[in-house]
């Protein structure tokens, strides 16, 4: 009766954003959902089996950096590739080990008190509704995190990616908001929180239950699609085949791959991704961390780090990319960021933006290259980010370094 009270209490806490940030284990939360009568189909058994590593495309060192269960793409594998990235040199963020799925046998599972009732679609049914095509950037949130601690000397924990944890997508597949309309949405939603079919995530000996993390209603309503393509393609085994959730702008987390359940809520949903990780802790946030959902502006250049240039005139390129909009205008420094010069804009501002300048360099040596965008709001690329200790969000000025002979 007491904890009953308690978990109450703590619910109410999380509607008003006033809770530690200490998140839930598995077993808090079913006890809370339990409790409260909110619960549902936490950890339904996956059909599926497991790969032979967590990762099953090959993952050759002249296109990844692997850092276990994760793969990076290398920059300097996207300088002769087109507006999206191909299959096989997209990064892969695993919290586990990429499951095989059997299209055939997979439903996708809806249920939960935003909907008139529970719902199951297999992939035919999903294809039957109207398809839908978008090009969106899938990019982790830790993305550049390497940097909190190489330029600003800070302790951060998570995988040490340097700015290849994103990749950019044609994506197709029906919306979202299609398939909850079709399974009944009510008037009274508010929270979706779609889960993968993936292993359970253990953390510390904790066992988190599987891959999950809430989406307002309104999102889940706006740009979300659910994927069964990739640039053309059936979605590959370690992107999520057969179905994920893609949700343009917003953190990498937010793209649940091997979607194989969606709760809809009429009251708030919260699970580890949305209490313990993926908020912003450290002397410049609250107790509780601050909650991160959208992304935000960077840079990168196609160049290998610690890149070997000629001492000639050359073109550089690379790319910038804001979850606000179009990106409005790249600079770049060849000099460690004493001066600036604009660079060329090429290809269309699609997810990302593609950009090109000319450089020769006047002497051999080491030579730090920044680029720095700004986007459609004015939003751009500061010196300096706030410290945060999951190193999430790392949007300041890269300082590339690269030797001239
Ligand atoms: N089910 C499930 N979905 C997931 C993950 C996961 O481990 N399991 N990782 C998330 C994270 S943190 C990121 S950054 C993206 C990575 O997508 P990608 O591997 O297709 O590049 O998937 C997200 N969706
Ligand atoms: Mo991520």
């Amino acid at each position: 009766m007491e904890e009953t009270t308690y978990d109450r209490t703590r619910l109410e806490q999380w509607r008003y954003g006033q809770a530690s940030g200490r998140g839930f284990s598995r077993r808090d939360l079913m006890r809370l959902a339990a409790a409260l009568g909110v619960g549902g189909a936490l950890g339904t058994a996956a059909p599926a089996s497991a790969a032979d590593g967590p990762i099953v495309k090959p993952l050759p060192p002249e296109l990844f950096t692997v850092f276990g269960t994760n793969a990076e793409t290398k920059w300097e594998a996207l300088k002769d590739t087109g507006h999206l990235v191909p299959v096989d040199r997209f990064f892969v963020r695993n919290h586990t080990s990429t499951p095989i799925i059997d299209p055939v046998a997979y439903r996708l599972k809806l249920f939960g008190s935003g909907l008139r009732g529970p719902k199951e679609f297999s992939l035919d049914q999903l294809q039957c509704l109207p398809h839908h095509t978008t090009v969106a950037a899938v990019e982790c949130a830790g993305n550049g995190r390497s940097l909190f601690t190489s330029q600003q000397g800070q302790t951060v924990s998570g995988t040490a990616w340097k700015l290849g944890a994103i990749g950019v997508g044609r994506w197709t597949g029906v919306r979202l908001g299609t398939v909850l309309r079709a399974a009944g949405l009510r008037a009274d939603a508010v929270d979706v929180q779609p889960q993968g079919l993936d292993a359970n995530f253990v953390s510390g000996g904790v066992d988190l239950g599987p891959v999950r993390r809430p989406l307002p209603v309104a999102k889940a309503l706006d740009d979300v699609l659910l994927a069964w393509e990739l640039n053309g393609e059936p979605l590959p085994p370690d992107h999520g085949a057969p179905l994920r959730v893609i949700v343009p702008s917003w953190i990498g987390i937010s793209s649940i791959k091997w979607v194989g359940a969606i709760e809809v809520a009429a009251e708030p949903l919260f699970s580890p991704w949305n209490t313990q990780f993926y908020r912003l802790f450290g002397e410049s946030y609250p107790a509780e961390g601050t909650l991160i959902d959208r992304q935000v502006v960077k840079s990168a250049f196609e160049l290998a780090w610690n890149a070997s240039l000629p001492l000639t005139a050359q073109t550089l390129t690379g790319r910038s990319w804001s979850a606000n909009g179009p990106i409005r205008r790249v600079d770049v420094s060849t000099d460690g960021g004493v001066s600036w010069r604009r660079a060329r804009t090429t290809g269309p501002g699609l997810a990302w933006q593609r950009w090109q300048i000319d450089w020769s360099p006047a002497t051999p040596g080491a030579h730090t290259l920044i680029a720095r965008a700004t986007d459609v709001t004015g939003a751009s690329q500061p010196v300096t980010v706030p410290h945060n200790t999951l190193g999430y969000l790392f949007g300041a000025q890269v300082r590339h370094p690269v030797t001239v002979s």
